[in-house]
């Protein structure tokens, strides 16, 4: 039987070509067949939608206090956050005037390893600075 009245049997090379941007499964028989002419696999082509999920994503808050020092927040937003000093020192100016601000937007596991940065750093140094994340 010739290849081109079978229209949904694909010897290898064509399957190979097809399979890069489709998953190709193997169909009844386990991807051999009779009439495969000896040239390797048939299959079924089916399209396939890529299982990805985009992360949630935490915002990570500082909140004011009336005893860190001032120069103390700067220098954990620049060290945690990976921020410049003029913008650490916008953030710190922020949590003292509104009481709460934005460090940085992180998926989960990040942002709770910077929350935990923070509160330890806090702690080490006998600081009342807090340091929370929320779901944005
Ligand atoms: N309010 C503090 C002070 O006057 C400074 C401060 C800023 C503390 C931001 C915490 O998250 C904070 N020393």
């Amino acid at each position: 039987m010739s290849e081109i009245s079978k229209p949904f049997a694909l010897t290898a090379p064509l399957a190979r070509d097809l399979a890069v941007r489709s998953r190709l499964s193997a169909g009844p028989g386990g991807g051999r067949s009779e009439d495969d002419g000896g040239e390797g696999q048939v299959g079924v082509v089916t399209k396939t939608r890529p299982k990805t999920k985009k992360p949630s994503l935490y915002r990570v808050l500082l909140l004011n206090d009336d005893y860190t020092p001032m120069e103390f927040v700067i220098l954990i937003v620049e060290q945690v956050f990976n921020k410049s000093r003029e913008e650490a020192t916008s953030i710190m100016w922020h949590v003292h005037n509104e009481g709460v601000g934005e460090c940085g937007v992180y998926p989960y596991e990040v942002a709770e390893t910077k929350v935990t940065q923070v509160m330890d750093a806090a702690r080490r140094n006998s600081h009342p600075l807090q340091c929370v994340m929320e779901k944005q």
